[in-house]
């Protein structure tokens, strides 16, 4: 086996929670009067909170906003994701990720989370995995979000592993990135493989299997 431990991403790879990100913010830049798609939200993926609304800023044509407005409307914003997730239930883990994560483990492989979001723990209720992963390192336990390493090197001291011998598993270009520079190898999915940057490319989350073979 190339690996002792895999890392995941938790939204973009485990579950999709992206949609209700761009559906939160996009409420709030169209209430500020900001221009917002879907390819500037592809830019938010893996990136922390306070970070993402300085990008959907970097659109506002109206007067700049104080910090206090900043954490304001990212709270507001959080609320509504917030809002959206209580939605969220074992139906948003997919058969076919929950059978990939049993035969990684089967394998003997352990498994962690890597993720920016501080609602990881809340979402991992939500799909039915509270206690699942060997190790969880999300935005609740880090100084510095995705493409910094700190994420994912935590995620491997938590299992007392050195980095080299885990494998991280990214939706993200900025989560690719920090699994790089934190010297891991890294398996892109979804919108990250066009970036090029991963050590393996995922058609799907079950190719995982052969990848780490
Ligand atoms: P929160 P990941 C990231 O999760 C999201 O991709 C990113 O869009 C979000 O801004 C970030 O979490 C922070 O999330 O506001 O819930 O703390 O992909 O790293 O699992
Ligand atoms: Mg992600």
């Amino acid at each position: 086996m190339k690996y002792k431990a895999i890392v995941f991403d938790l939204d973009g790879v485990i579950c999709h929670t992206d949609k209700y990100h761009y559906l939160a913010w996009k409420a709030l830049a169209d209430k500020l009067g900001i221009y917002f798609d879907e390819v500037i939200n592809n830019r938010l993926r893996g990136v922390s909170r306070m970070e993402s609304l300085e990008i959907i800023l970097e659109r506002n044509t109206g007067a700049p906003l104080s910090d206090e407005e900043k954490v304001k409307y990212a709270t507001e914003k959080n609320d509504l994701y917030r809002e959206s997730l209580m939605q969220m239930s074992t139906a948003d883990l997919s058969d076919e990720v929950k059978d990939t994560l049993d035969k990684l483990r089967a394998m003997g492989l352990k498994l962690a989370i890597g993720s920016s979001s501080k609602n990881a723990p809340l979402i991992l209720n939500r799909i039915g995995l509270p206690d699942y992963f060997d190790a969880i390192s999300d935005g609740n336990n880090i100084e510095n979000s995705k493409p910094h390493p700190e994420v994912f090197l935590k995620a491997a001291e938590y299992l007392g592993l050195e980095p080299e011998e885990c494998l991280v598993v990214e939706d993200a270009k900025a989560g690719l990135e920090a699994a790089i520079a934190g010297g891991m190898d890294c398996a892109a999915i979804g919108d990250a493989v066009s970036s090029g940057l991963g050590t393996y490319n995922l058609a799907t989350f079950a190719d995982l299997l052969t990848a780490v073979e």
